[in-house]
């Protein structure tokens, strides 16, 4: 035990003492981001709070958003002379590039010079889309000396990414052991997941390489010969010294996805009749979707973009059937983990004509004695008394 304690706390110490920044956007004040490890703040125009990853997140219009860190002078003292390293990024882009069409989600690079492709001249850069590669996450450097532009290191992902889905990669690199991604926690692999443009696995190329380190934005970079803008939301950047292990990269992803709750207010009974729309309420945390599911059938699903501790969603009457109804709220935080509650909704209109009354009582007695129906309204195996005193309370 003592021996596992020493060996956590160090791993612990070695992974802190790596650390170079993170941008958490969990709060914007005075127009700001901050970045704590370093004071790389970041100036925000447009960007707006959102439910990102973990908490606070940054939404990006696709129209003007960018976040501008401030202080490059620091920034190339720092991130910017790295020669190994690790970055890390959660997002989920909302907008389906198009030809010459990116989402930059981060940029470190020359701020207005494009080579002769369209491109930036200068920089690393972490994208969705590219000349006709639509969904498809990148991590490019260009670099040009004099009148050439070459691209050293490209890799991409081989699938094509969905809109609206929050995504983590990580991409590590070092001298000793080349180029690692893992998207989602899961390593890719060149030929299957993965494909190298230029370069390959056993390249190390960082942020040091870069040449032209004028601006670091997120939600912006250069394509096409202009400004691109970001559609969507990016959370939880960072950047390390080192390549991080495969298990720190584990721990970074866990960090933000075993973070999550829901519950339905403990003031809704767990059992209800209803005859009409009802509303269930609780509390929640770290929740990106939530999906109301009546009798495993997923009914409504909804983004949340509210930081709010509080939630509510209407039940439709019309998706409950004769009787018991499970009523799951479920909420998926961004890796898709599931927080969920539930209650028992009882519609008691067996005879589904909009009212309660002597047809409703008539169908109940047809059921009388044990039985696994819609007239068991206490779900006991049988309609007897209780089920009849239950559906008199009703009566419309
Ligand atoms: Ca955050
Ligand atoms: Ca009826
Ligand atoms: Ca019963």
């Amino acid at each position: 035990m003592l021996i596992l304690t020493t060996t956590i706390s160090a791993l612990l110490t070695a992974q802190i003492d790596s650390i170079q920044t993170h941008w958490s956007f969990d709060s914007i004040q005075n127009g700001m981001v901050t970045e704590n490890s370093l004071g790389l703040n970041g100036e925000i125009e447009g960007a707006t709070l959102t439910q990102g990853a973990l908490h606070g997140g940054l939404y990006f219009d696709g129209v003007d958003d960018v976040v501008t860190v401030n202080g490059m002078n620091a920034v190339r003292k720092t991130l910017g002379s790295l020669q190994e390293g690790t970055l890390s990024a959660w997002f989920r882009f909302d907008h389906n590039p198009g030809f010459m069409d990116i989402e930059t989600i981060f940029y470190l690079g020359c701020a207005n010079e494009f080579s002769s492709y369209g491109t930036s001249v200068n920089a690393f850069e972490l994208e969705v889309g590219h000349f006709s590669a639509q969904r498809r996450l990148y991590w490019t450097l260009i670099s040009t000396e004099e009148e050439q532009t070459s691209v050293p290191y490209c890799w991409s992902t081989t699938e094509h990414l969905n809109t609206g889905k929050w995504y983590h990669v990580v991409s590590t690199t070092s001298q000793e052991l080349g180029t690692r991604v893992y998207l989602n926690n899961v390593e890719i692999y060149d030929s299957t997941d993965l494909t190298w443009n230029f370069g390959d696995e056993s390249m190390c190329r960082f942020l040091g390489d870069v040449t032209d380190q004028e601006v670091l934005w997120f939600g912006k970079g250069l394509w096409n010969n202009m400004h691109q803008y970001y559609e969507g939301a990016i959370d939880e950047v960072r950047v390390w010294s080192n390549a991080l292990s495969a298990e720190e990269v584990e721990q970074e992803y866990e960090r933000v996805a075993s973070v999550g709750a829901l519950s339905i207010s403990p003031k809704v009974q767990d059992e209800l009749v209803v005859q009409q729309d009802v509303q269930l309420y609780g509390s929640f945390d770290n929740i990106v979707k939530l999906v109301l599911r009546v009798n495993d059938e997923d009914v409504l699903v909804q983004q949340n973009n509210s930081l709010e501790s509080n939630w509510s969603i209407i039940v439709d009457a019309n998706a409950l059937s004769a009787g018991r109804n499970e009523v799951r709220v479920r909420g998926f935080n961004a890796a898709n983990r599931i927080f969920d509650d539930s209650r028992i909704l009882i519609q008691p209109d067996l005879t589904n004509d909009g009212v309660v009354d002597i047809n409703d009582v008539l169908s109940l007695l047809g059921q009388w004695g044990a039985c696994d129906c819609a007239a068991d309204f206490t779900g006991n195996g049988s309609v007897e008394v209780n089920d009849l005193l239950l559906l008199i309370e009703a009566w419309s």
